[in-house]
């Protein structure tokens, strides 16, 4: 070996042995007995890491709370987090994809930027389903992930996975490794500007040596760096005055309006319902925009699509003029045939225009703004005929449910147990959903009244949602009770341990309310329908009977509430018991997997289907027969508004 290299050897030697005496110093000093701490003033005696730089950053950006899990990749920033604990509380969550939905529903119930934390290999992986479920609804969700030290990095080192082509698709927008801690504020500013600014994803990975390094607070001014800045983009978001016009030219020619409206018109309550009342409209929800309108208005016809209601349907299929607000809804089955209505779109994200249905006139603009400068260029309808119409179909509708509701069921009817809860929602609710027939029951017989939130994992429509959606929602507002719709299938996949979390945080919350409700059929039911509806498949036992499990009497285990119910008329009653108990409260409602989740449309392929799956012998084929014929007989049976 050269002279020269033994040299550069023997100092790197010293200059690690010195970085790790100084590092064992500082988490020394951090970490001192209290009352040596007290004596000291925070970090005033020590040098500020690139890992306290991050959440301090982070802090000014506004973010509160972030969601996780801790590793030795990411031991830096858990480090900083436990020192600045005043400034962002740490969720230590049971699983890393439980914490990204935990800050997908923070962000979705708050409007704010959610952030999650996970160390590098197993646990950047198992974020992936949570970020891919604030992606597909188009939430600002930050991920900050450990690495590998630099130096190992290419070495096929433990835990070493190629971080930035494994998220390059979930955080397409942006996805940066931060290599020297010059780079550390801008990745953190942009991580989060572009989140918030495209309503998406974005990842900064930190080997886990840089966490710990001097932080460069302001890097140099010299050529080759980057200064950015804090502070949220305004966007001009209203769209320009001859647009407006035409498009209000449209709605007034309509004879027929129909009013679609998503997630992204959320806070447009009053401004959608002004601008149905002027064009004598209905409203119809996509399953994300269900909270936009209240349900107990009569022109609004509830939820549209495979899981929709009647009324929308109807609306959908007679209107000549369609008027959709911040929706991406994709089923094209259940929009007007192409030529049938004149159509106008309103999206912030101009990329979304003219994608579900050929609009006339597609506006790029908040939905609350464009609709308050629409109004007054609206014309009233003066013929109220179509508005009457959608308003008898509603009020039929809702009979209709009530009777199906009511239907004997062994032992109880889920479409009951929702009917039940509706009354008794309390005023400021948040209802939390997950997939699977809970999310059909959500969408189709839950009211929500205004003043409400609700939301579920829409577009990617990941099972296991419920539960982390709902302890988000609880630390975001710890004085609103909140609800979780979860199917047994779902408890089983992530739950469970979900659970663990809550019965740890609950007593913190100024109002203990949060109601866990478990649809009990011991089926992954939604499937087992559309196997049978679309396949023409019979129930599998192997694949859709779920294994016993005792949800209740394992949420006393917890401390918690726990009620199992098997009677019809303890439904209501076991709703009242677990809105005002003490604490969480599980309701084990056991519910009958043979009551059809039926979509308001049965396609004559899906009555082919389904008729070959009970001659192919499902085990349940009497069962289905009775049931499907009740819930038929209820809809076409008189009934007052008739
Ligand atoms: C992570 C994930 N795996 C699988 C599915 C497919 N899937 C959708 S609903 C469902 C059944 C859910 O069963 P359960 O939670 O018991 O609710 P049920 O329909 O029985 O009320 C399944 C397997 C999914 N959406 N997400
Ligand atoms: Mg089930």
């Amino acid at each position: 070996m050269p002279d020269g290299a033994s040299t550069v050897t023997a100092d790197l030697e010293v200059i690690s042995a010195a970085h790790f005496a100084w590092e064992a110093a500082y988490e020394g000093a951090c970490r001192a007995p209290t009352a040596l701490s007290a004596a000291l003033p925070k970090l005033s005696c020590m040098t500020k890491t690139v890992s306290d730089q991050i959440v301090e950053r982070l802090h000014a950006w506004g973010v509160r709370r972030v969601f996780g899990y801790p590793g030795d990749g990411i031991s830096g920033v858990m480090g900083a987090l436990s020192r600045l604990a005043d400034k962002v509380e740490f969720i230590q969550a049971r699983h890393e994809e439980l914490a990204a939905l935990m800050a997908t529903a923070h962000a979705k119930f708050t409007g704010q930027v959610g952030v999650c934390i996970a160390t590098s290999g197993p646990g950047a992986i198992h974020l992936l389903n949570g970020l891919y479920d604030a992606k597909a609804d188009h939430q600002p969700v930050v991920a900050i992930v450990g690495q590998q030290a630099r130096a190992a990095l290419g070495g096929e080192y433990q835990q070493e996975v190629d971080l930035l082509s494994l998220f390059k698709d979930v955080a397409g927008e942006f996805v940066q490794m931060a290599t020297v801690p010059a780079q550390v504020r801008h990745l953190i500013d942009r991580a989060v500007r572009i989140a918030l600014d495209q309503r998406t994803v974005t990842c900064v990975i930190l080997p886990n040596d840089l966490q710990r390094e001097k932080a460069a607070e302001e890097p140099p001014r010299l050529h080759g760096t980057v200064h950015t800045g804090i502070g949220k983009t305004v966007q001009p978001n209203r769209p320009d005055p001859g647009q407006l016009r035409a498009a209000a030219d449209l709605l007034n020619e309509g004879r027929r309006v129909a009013i679609l409206a998503g997630a992204g018109a959320l806070h447009a309550t009053d401004e959608l319902i002004d601008v149905a009342e002027r064009l004598g409209a209905g409203v119809a929800k996509a399953l994300l925009g269900k909270a936009a309108v209240p349900d107990d208005l009569p022109f609004v016809t509830g939820t549209i699509g495979l899981l929709g209601t009647q009324p929308s349907s109807e609306m959908m299929e007679r209107c000549d003029t369609l008027l959709m607000v911040g929706t991406n809804f994709p089923y094209s089955e259940f929009l007007p045939p192409e030529g049938q209505a004149r159509a106008i779109q309103i999206d912030v994200d101009g990329r979304r225009l003219g994608l579900r249905y050929p609009a006339e006139i597609n506006l790029v603009g908040d939905s609350r703004l464009t609709l308050e400068a629409l109004l007054p260029l609206l014309h009233r309808k003066t013929d109220r005929g179509w508005r009457r119409d959608i308003e008898d179909n509603v009020a039929r509708w809702w009979d209709v449910l009530e009777d199906r509701a009511m239907d004997d069921a062994q032992p109880l009817n889920p479409q009951r147990v929702i009917w039940e809860l509706s009354p008794r929602l309390p005023d400021d609710a948040i209802v939390t959903c997950d997939s699977g027939t809970a999310a059909a029951l959500y969408a189709r017989d839950l009211k929500l009244r205004r003043g409400m939130m609700g939301s579920l994992s829409g577009g990617l429509g990941a099972m296991g949602s419920a539960m982390p959606y709902a302890i988000a929602a609880k630390f975001a507002y710890p004085d609103r009770p909140v609800i979780a719709l979860a199917g047994d299938g779902a408890m089983q996949m992530n739950g469970i341990t979900a659970m663990v979390t809550l019965a740890h945080h609950w007593r913190k919350w100024s109002d203990p309310c949060l109601v866990v409700l478990v649809l009990a059929n011991s089926d992954l039911d939604m499937v087992t329908w559309e196997q049978r509806g679309t396949e023409g498949e019979p129930r599998s036992e192997g694949s859709q009977v779920l294994p016993g499990f005792a949800y209740a009497e394992y949420a006393k285990l917890l401390g918690l509430r726990g009620i199992r119910v098997d009677k019809p008329l303890s439904v209501g009653l076991a709703w009242e018991e677990a809105l005002v108990s003490d604490r969480p409260t599980l309701l084990e409602m056991v519910t009958d997997p043979n009551v059809p989740p039926v979509p308001p449309h049965v396609s004559s392929n899906q009555v082919r289907h389904y008729a070959r799956a009970l001659l192919h012998r499902d085990p349940q084929a009497l069962e289905l027969v009775k049931a499907t014929a009740k819930e038929w007989w209820d809809s076409m049976k008189p009934h007052p508004k008739d």
